[in-house]
């Protein structure tokens, strides 16, 4: 009896050994975040708050280093969607310009003269819109966990004030690498050219480029566009949110406790980057008067001025409209107009 219990005790032993019970997914020593901007901005400061936050709240569990300044890509920043998607990257706070050329739904904020205010924005954001932009995502293999924010983008260049579309002529202006903004600057009259955000300071330093475009408080007063382009147009022609999102291996390795810490984190650091976009802009000139005390000349386009530069770009609605979705941007605009008539 003793031996049986003995040989029975032995092969158990020995199958426990061969087969161990599944253990929870093992957490990684290190979760890389990819940022496509540096440090010196609320853009990747809210990054940092994300990373901070998760690490005190799951008392080191969840290590999350960010990778600033496009270093996880080598600054092709319109690879972060793929590389997020693939667990290469397993966070990333990034701008839905640069995943628009992997996902063609997100160049909805890249419209020109669509969204009219903040108001807008949040709508769509919030909306049924927002939501079948996540769900596109996650199908793709990417959680979204929270929106937050870059801002209008709004033009510099070095050469002239810029207020109506034949200023606009001959002047070289630097876009992100996504098809829908080299249509939208020849539409409109300019000369645009693809460069990455890594090399776009230098471009602008050595005037390669004339100007380039970018939102004023995520972007223009952090990095001191007035020290290369003295001239800037406050028109509001595109929006650029950011989505914090997270690889969906990555999100499927977390238990639940650790997914409710991570993505309430997510919507906190957000929430403080969205006020941080928006600071100075809203409600305030503060934001512009930092821009004429460093000397800038800053055209405010009316209504009226603005809706020449829309008239042109006739063209980009009709290619675009069918890229992103006939359903999706009619639901969008729908949600537009209940809150900004
Ligand atoms: O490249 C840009 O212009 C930037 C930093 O705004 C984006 O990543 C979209």
């Amino acid at each position: 009896m003793a031996r049986k219990t003995l040989f029975f005790g032995l092969v158990s032993l020995f199958t426990l050994f061969l087969f161990p019970a599944p253990s929870p997914a093992a957490y990684k020593p290190e979760y890389k975040l990819s940022v496509v901007v540096a440090q010196n901005n609320p853009w990747g400061m809210s990054a940092q708050k994300f990373a901070d936050l998760v690490k005190e709240r799951t008392g080191g569990k969840i290590n999350i280093k960010c990778y600033f300044a496009g270093q996880l890509f080598a600054g092709m920043q319109t690879n972060e969607f793929l590389i997020t998607r693939q667990g290469v990257g397993d966070f990333a706070v990034g701008s839905t310009i640069n995943w628009s050329p992997t996902v063609k739904e997100m160049n909805l904020f890249s419209l020109p003269f669509f969204f009219p205010d903040y108001k807008a924005l949040d709508a769509v954001e919030k909306g049924e819109p927002g939501q079948k932009l996540f769900q596109v995502i996650e199908q793709r293999g990417v959680l979204g966990l929270a929106w937050g924010e870059n801002g209008y983008r709004e033009l510099t260049n070095s050469k002239r004030p810029v207020r109506k579309p034949e200023d606009l002529e001959g002047l070289k202006i630097r876009v992100v690498g996504s098809p829908i903004f080299i249509d939208t600057f020849r539409a409109m009259g300019g000369n645009p050219v693809s460069i990455n955000w890594s090399e776009t300071l230098t471009a602008l330093q050595q005037g390669t480029v004339d100007g380039q475009e970018n939102p004023v408080s995520s972007i223009i007063i952090p990095y001191k566009l007035w020290e290369m382009n003295k001239n800037i147009t406050i028109w509001h022609y595109t929006i650029d949110p950011l989505i914090l999102g997270v690889s969906k291996l990555t999100w499927d390795s977390f238990d639940a406790k650790d997914k409710e810490i991570v993505a309430q984190a997510a919507r906190e650091a957000m929430a403080w980057n969205k006020k941080e976009a928006r600071k100075g802009l809203e409600g305030s000139t503060e934001a512009i008067d930092i821009l004429k005390s460093k000397g800038m000349e800053v055209v405010v386009l009316s209504p009226k001025d603005m809706a020449a530069f829309k008239a042109k770009t006739q063209s980009v609605y009709d290619k675009w409209i069918k890229e992103i979705g006939a359903d999706l941007v009619s639901a969008a605009e729908k949600a537009v107009k209940a809150v900004s008539p």
